[in-house]
């Protein structure tokens, strides 16, 4: 176990793998910094320690990352969602992060004879994902060759490997421009934090202290800061729209009359509500960026 010191006490470290470069790079890279925790930049170095924060961060390859935590060389990742499944990880999912999102399907030449998932019988399909392709099949009961190939899956078929595919799909623009359809969704994902099957108790603690600022960075993506002025009659339908972390502050303005109120909303259907409040005798909305929400 790696030991650091923080103000002359030993504490031990949590080892956590982000992707070296990559979709998720960027976005795992921010979610550490609004967690608060600073790296120390190494150059091209594959470790970065935290100055603040007990935690090493190793930059890996994605594929590499199941079987690195399931050995404990790793204590935790980033890391999809997809990636984690095929490789059989014994790891837990912590936390779904809500970014990263794809699903992994299967498509076929535009045109072909496709009609229900049985025409896949006696096909062979083209994939990266042989494992989750494997067990979707046959639960299914459908016999199909499965072509594991590791890159570059939707040209396949144009090349006569496969007369089907299986791959990520998120915008779905890449498999039209191949001349694909996309037929069947068979998983679902996003990024993850994983963490090993098997942690110290200190490793715990230092992981339950990332969840808790992950999930206060995460409740704040998710909401904004508003405040808006209001004719005192329209305050009961006003707040009625308004169901914030409790319920709204209502200042007085100092045009009699009047008041001003304060809340936080989700984004879901963000400017539907905007529009209701507007139509209520709202005037003067802010909408305000925050940085955490505490729980
Ligand atoms: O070098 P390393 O092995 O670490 O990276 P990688 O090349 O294996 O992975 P990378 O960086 O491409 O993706 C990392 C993770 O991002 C994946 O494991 C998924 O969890 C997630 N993700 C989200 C995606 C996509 N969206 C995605 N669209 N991963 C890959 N794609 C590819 C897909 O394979 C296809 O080639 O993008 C293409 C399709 O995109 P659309 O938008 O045209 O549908
Ligand atoms: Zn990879």
């Amino acid at each position: 176990m790696r030991l650091i010191f923080i103000h002359g006490v030993i504490v031990s470290l949590l080892r956590i793998a982000i992707q070296k470069s990559g979709r998720l790079t960027d976005a795992s890279r921010a979610l550490i910094s609004e967690c608060g925790i600073e790296l120390e930049q190494m150059g091209a170095s594959l470790r970065a320690p935290a100055f603040n924060f007990p935690l090493e961060v190793l930059f890996l390859r994605d594929d590499d990352v199941p079987g690195y935590c399931d050995d404990g060389v790793i204590d935790a990742a980033i890391v999809g969602r997809n990636v984690l499944v095929e490789g059989r990880s014994l790891a837990k999912i912590v936390r779904e992060l809500g970014f990263g999102r794809c699903r992994l399907s299967i498509a076929v030449p535009k045109g072909s004879s496709y009609r229900s998932i049985e025409s896949l019988n006696g096909l062979c399909i083209a994939t990266s994902y042989p494992n989750i392709l494997g067990d979707f099949l046959k639960a299914r009961g459908i016999t199909a060759t499965i072509q594991e190939i590791s890159g570059s899956v939707e040209v396949a078929p144009s090349i006569g490997l496969g007369e089907a595919i299986c791959d990520l799909v998120s915008s779905g623009s890449t498999l039209l421009s191949n001349g694909l359809v996309e037929v069947e969704t068979i998983f679902s994902s996003q990024a993850v934090l994983i963490s090993s099957p098997e942690l110290s108790p200190e490793k715990v603690s230092i992981l339950e202290q990332l969840v808790f600022r992950i999930d206060a960075v995460s409740r704040a993506r998710k909401t904004k800061y508003i405040t808006l002025n209001t004719p005192n009659e329209a305050i009961p339908e006003i707040v009625n729209l308004l169901p914030g972390l409790k319920s709204p502050s209502v200042l007085p303005l100092v045009t009699p009359g009047w008041s001003s109120l304060h809340t936080v909303v989700g984004e879901d259907d963000f400017w539907g509500l905007i529009e209701k409040l507007k139509i209520a005798g709202a005037q003067g909305i802010l909408v305000l960026p925050i940085e955490k929400v505490i729980a």
